[in-house]
């Protein structure tokens, strides 16, 4: 059966993160994005939210390019398309290269709608089982180890499972020796966001004195082939973030062990269908996977939850509560974390209703189309 699609709306919303977030690139305060909406014919709304930052400094997109190509690209090929299931969307955009947060913007939304539409939790839609997830904590890069340490600190008295802490050159092996030191029992792991390259193999070798679950991407946003000599001589895991885009970048880059770990991000890779199709392929290949974040507001971050819930998602995510990143959420109830855990919501698709007020009062424009 057909999924009626008989209107979109584009919501273009801005709101101010709580702390700013500091990577190898630079600092945030303001996230602009936009929350997509599609409605069929009894009522059922479906939610989706893009994850495009203002500047591409994380990929190419922008949030202005997810608008360019959603209206001018991907709604109309949902006019012209019939979707019977969400995984139809995939194949509908593919005239369209790349763009995946635009993508999977919409591909969101339907998904969210196809489950509303069968009164299923958009989790057990997509096929997963667990009924709560591990959650870890993602931290950007601080003024001073200090803070860092009283940071840090804060959420592990939390329960957060584990810490994921930023580093770039000059903020990384002392920075991560403190918080061992600090923190000897807490699962640690780096994210450099790509701020090296091979030039700095022996900084990077160095780090595998501190027993770190993982390394998240060293090395350029692009590459697979210098990650692959990089992991053949050190110990700690590589999980691979900007370089993968999609099943067939995952294939490659397993092939090349160029990675240990993958972490999925739906944005990253186009939409919950291929982020099924990724965490697929690596059970089938013992490559264990998590959720990543991209400071996502409440339509985001129930979708990772929902993704989350999938068996090889093994490792904690970078999915925390709502109030880690926001005064107040679009969503009711907010995401919240008790002992590192968050609970998977059992209500059909997402999970968690709209915040009508709260979204009207953080939209700044918005756009109707009819199908
Ligand atoms: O590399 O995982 C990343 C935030 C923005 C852009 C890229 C990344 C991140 C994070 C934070 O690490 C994830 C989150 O808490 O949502
Ligand atoms: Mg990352």
């Amino acid at each position: 059966m057909t999924i009626p699609i008989e209107q979109i709306k584009l919501r273009r919303l801005k709101m101010q993160l709580k702390h700013p977030f500091t990577t190898s690139f630079g600092t945030m305060q303001n996230k602009e994005f936009f929350i997509t909406e599609v409605l069929d014919n009894t009522g059922n709304q479906g939610f989706g939210e893009s994850v495009a930052f203002s500047s591409p400094w994380y990929n190419e997109e922008t949030v202005q390019t997810n608008y360019h190509v959603m209206k001018e690209f991907l709604i109309p090929l949902l006019r012209e398309n019939d979707i019977h299931h969400p995984d139809d969307v995939l194949d509908v955009f593919s005239p369209i290269r790349r763009n995946n947060m635009a993508k999977s913007a919409m591909e969101g939304a339907i998904w969210d709608l196809y489950a509303k539409r069968r009164k299923v939790p958009l989790a057990e839609a997509l096929g997963g089982k667990k009924e709560e997830i591990d959650v870890g904590i993602s931290i950007g890069i601080q003024p001073t180890i200090d803070d860092l340490l009283n940071t840090v600190g804060k959420y592990v008295q939390e329960g957060f499972k584990r810490v994921k802490i930023k580093i770039k050159p000059n903020w990384d092996y002392d920075v991560l020796a403190a918080v061992k030191k600090e923190f000897p029992d807490v699962p640690v792991m780096a994210d450099a966001n790509s701020a090296y390259t091979l030039e700095d193999i022996n900084q990077l070798q160095r780090l595998d004195e501190l027993g770190l679950m993982m390394i998240e991407q060293p090395l350029a946003h692009d590459d697979i082939v210098d990650h692959s000599k990089l992991q053949a001589v050190m110990q700690t895991p590589i999980c691979l973030d900007e370089s993968i885009h999609s099943l067939e970048d995952t294939k490659k880059a397993i092939q090349l062990e160029s990675c240990r770990i993958i972490n999925i991000k739906i944005g990253r890779v186009g939409g919950l269908s291929e982020a099924k199709r990724i965490h697929d392929y690596c059970r089938a290949h013992g490559i264990p996977v998590w959720c990543g974040g991209m400071l996502e507001a409440g339509v985001g971050r129930a979708h990772n939850i929902a993704l989350t819930s999938l068996s090889q998602f093994a490792l904690p995510g970078d999915t925390a509560g709502s109030s880690r990143y926001w005064k107040k959420d679009i969503i009711t109830p907010e995401v919240t974390v008790e002992n590192g855990r968050i609970t998977i919501p059992n209500k059909p698709g997402i999970g968690y209703e709209i915040d009508k007020d709260a979204l009207n009062r953080f939209t700044v424009e918005e756009e109707t189309f009819k199908m």
